[in-house]
């Protein structure tokens, strides 16, 4: 078995949007595979680290959900602070909670302190896609504007949960090894976080705060 590198430290994923669009409900799904009709997270368990192998080494992603504050729009800044990618949640059936992405990208880009920051938008309940009213047009758009990468998943049926966090799993492995070049080489280059390595994933336990 090929002996995997860590990078030696945990990547800071916060989870953005409006309250009951199913944040908690991708999280429990990623980390225990199960889903409930009725979630709630408690204060003690607000923040999750998971190990993730890919090709390039071993992550760490710890794994930041909210309180219910989302619903007041009252996210501390301490929550986005140093973040280095997030996950920020609509429902494909609700176009109101499609509409406040922005809002959610604006306080990010406000309080994150990371110019670098990866920005995924997730649409989730894919499994009441036939009740769908955000359009794909409106979704390239805000996608463009903000270059970030999209996901239809649903935490319900566990239709791409797991690539969600591949995704950033391999962002960030290209963001380490970048680094590591312009330090030595180019110190001008600009990082690209969509040029994600093939992965080989697996997934482990894990662990609370
Ligand atoms: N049909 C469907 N319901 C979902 C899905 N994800 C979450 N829910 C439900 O939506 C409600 C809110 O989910 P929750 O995870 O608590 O949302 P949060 O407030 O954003 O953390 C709960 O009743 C969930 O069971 C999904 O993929 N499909
Ligand atoms: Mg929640």
């Amino acid at each position: 078995m090929i002996k995997q590198k860590s990078t030696g430290r945990s990547y800071k994923v916060v989870f953005l949007g409006e309250n009951k669009v199913g944040k908690t409900s991708i999280i429990t799904r990623y980390f225990y595979n199960t889903f409930s009709e009725k979630t709630e997270v408690t204060v003690c368990d607000f923040c999750k680290y998971k190990t993730i192998q890919t090709k390039n080494g071993s992550i760490e992603l710890a794994v930041w959900d909210t309180a219910g504050q989302e619903k007041y729009h009252a996210l501390a800044p301490i929550y986005y602070r140093k973040a280095d990618a997030a996950i920020i949640v609509y429902n494909i059936t609700v176009q109101q909670t499609f509409q406040n992405v922005r809002l959610w990208i604006q306080e990010l880009q406000q309080f994150s302190q990371n110019a670098n920051i990866i920005p995924v938008i997730v649409g989730n309940k894919d499994d009441l896609h036939m009740h769908r009213a955000v359009e794909q047009s409106q979704v390239d758009e805000l996608c463009n504007q903000y270059n970030a990468k999209h996901f239809q998943v649903s935490a319900k049926s566990d239709k791409g949960i797991t690539e969600i966090f591949d995704y950033i799993a391999d962002g960030k492995q290209t963001y380490v090894r970048l680094e590591l070049i312009k330090s030595v080489k180019q110190p001008n280059e600009t990082t690209n976080f969509q040029e994600g390595n093939k992965k080989q994933t697996q997934k482990e336990g894990g662990r609370y705060c």
